[in-house]
C-alpha cells in the first residue's frame, strides 16, 4: 500500500469575501457577551469558594486538629475496629486501611439515614476527620459494593457519640 502524503502547505486556502482585518474582529454584541459569562463564570467562583460560605470554610480553609484518631482495619469483609468514642462538637479522625479490595466505611444512625462515608482502597490510608452533631450510637457498615459478603459488613452501635 502506497501512502499519499498531504501537507497543510498544499491544502488551497479558502477565500473570504471580506477582508481579512474585518473577519478576525469580534461582533460588538458576541463580544459583550463574552465579559458577561467572563464576570458570571468570575463571580460564581469567587462567591462559591469564599470562606463567607459555611461549607467553605470547612471544607477548603479549615484545617482541624482532630481531638482522636481510630484505626480501621478491614480485612476479608469484615471491620476491624478499636472502641470508638467521641464527644459532640470534637473533631474526630477515622483512618481506614484494606488489606483485600475496595470496601466504604459508612456511618449510620439508628433510623438508617447516612451520617458519612469514605471509600477504603487498598494500599492506602483513607482518612476522614468529623465533627458529630449528635449524641447517640452509630452503626458502621461498607458503603462500597466489596463483593457477595458485602451485606453481612455490619457493625451494630460501633461509634458511641456522648455530649
Ligand atoms: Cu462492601
Amino acid at each position: 500500500m502506497s501512502a499519499k502524503k498531504t501537507t497543510a502547505k498544499g491544502r488551497p486556502r479558502a477565500t473570504t469575501p471580506h477582508k481579512a482585518t474585518e473577519s478576525h474582529r469580534m461582533d460588538p454584541r458576541e463580544k459583550r457577551w463574552l465579559f458577561v459569562l467572563i464576570g458570571v463564570f468570575l463571580a460564581v467562583n469567587i462567591i462559591t469558594l469564599s470562606p463567607a460560605v459555611p461549607w467553605q470554610r470547612w471544607l477548603l480553609w479549615s484545617k482541624p486538629e482532630p481531638a482522636k484518631s481510630f484505626a480501621i482495619e478491614i480485612d476479608d469483609y469484615e471491620f476491624t475496629l478499636p472502641p470508638m468514642e467521641a464527644k459532640v462538637g470534637e473533631y474526630v479522625e477515622f483512618t481506614a486501611t484494606s488489606k483485600d479490595v475496595t470496601y466504604g466505611f459508612g456511618a449510620f444512625r439508628q433510623d438508617g439515614s447516612l451520617v458519612f462515608q469514605m471509600q477504603v482502597l487498598p494500599g492506602m490510608t483513607n482518612s476522614i476527620v468529623w465533627r458529630f452533631d449528635e449524641a447517640g450510637s452509630y452503626d458502621v457498615r461498607s458503603t462500597e459494593y466489596s463483593g457477595p459478603r458485602h451485606s453481612e459488613m455490619l457493625v451494630e452501635d460501633a461509634i458511641t457519640v456522648t455530649q
